[in-house]
């Protein structure tokens, strides 16, 4: 048996956690009658043998959840800790995520990717076999009737200098040619190695992006520049108001199992659970 529970309890942010309608003055332009779901940082491949199953195993069942009650699906990021399109292969340890999103785009569901941080190196692969847009920019759409900006949520700011001019170079062509030109073995050998690196100090740093998503969010939305203004990538679930203005960080799919859903001109983030 499987249910979903909407996530309040563990909402930790300076503005005020929302329990009746945040935007009442926001007239209605399409109340859509859509259901969207929308996950990020799974970070699949980074984890030792248990936790990664229990990831991969929640994460197929999530699709057929998505595939029986959804209209569209929208991934924001790091659904992989290491995405790479060779030529001719593809990394088999994610086959059973790869297969769940291929029939899932089959059945109809609208699939949108939002390339993150750890996933951002795809030439064509994801968008002409598993989903319907590959997007590598923050993007602004109506969903829920509302004006949505949806983001991965690394590199939104100036705040993070260093690490902006780090991604320009790892995304720059030339560094895309001269890794595909390694051997597949080692390119993955190379990425995971790297990625365990990074994670040295991670609580600290994903403390640092929550702050500046939500710094952010505060100012684009107390400036009435969005209605809503949804992100992942700190790995910290939270559903704060600021001004008329709803910013919600949907969390991980590697610790909180939490995810966003839009139905009826609402956002909510929800909770994953299995018993
Ligand atoms: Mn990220």
């Amino acid at each position: 048996m499987r249910y979903d529970t909407v996530y309040f309890n563990m909402v930790k942010s300076p503005g005020k956690a929302r329990t009746t309608d945040p935007n009442p003055d926001i007239p209605e332009m399409d109340a859509g009658g859509e259901k969207i779901f929308i996950i990020s940082d799974a970070h699949l491949g980074a984890d030792d043998g248990a936790a990664e199953s229990v990831k991969r195993e929640g994460l197929i069942r999530f699709f057929e959840h998505v595939r029986k009650n959804g209209d569209r699906l929208i991934i924001l990021g790091d659904l992989f800790d290491f995405w790479f399109e060779y030529r001719y292969m593809i990394d088999f340890i994610h086959f059973p995520v790869l297969a769940g999103l291929w029939q899932t785009r089959r059945s109809g569901v609208r699939i949108d990717y939002y390339l993150g941080n750890h996933d951002y190196w795809t030439s064509g692969f994801l968008s002409s076999e598993l989903v319907t847009h590959v997007r590598k920019t923050p993007h602004c759409e109506v969903i829920g009737g509302k004006k949505a900006l949806l983001a991965h949520g690394d590199g939104l700011t100036g705040d993070e200098k260093g690490y902006l001019l780090m991604r320009r170079i790892l995304r720059h062509p030339v560094t895309y040619y001269l890794f595909r030109l390694l051997h597949p073995d080692v390119g993955a050998w190379l990425a995971r190695r790297t990625s365990m690196v990074s994670r040295k100090g991670i609580e600290r740093k994903r403390e640092r992006s929550a702050s500046i998503l939500r710094n952010f969010a505060r100012k684009a939305l107390e400036a009435g520049e969005y209605d809503w203004i949804i992100v992942g990538h700190s790995h910290q679930p939270e559903l704060s108001s600021f001004g008329k203005g709803i910013y919600l960080n949907i969390g991980d799919w590697s610790e909180h199992f939490t995810y966003g859903m839009v139905k009826d001109g609402d956002v909510r983030l929800m909770k994953w659970e299995e018993c």
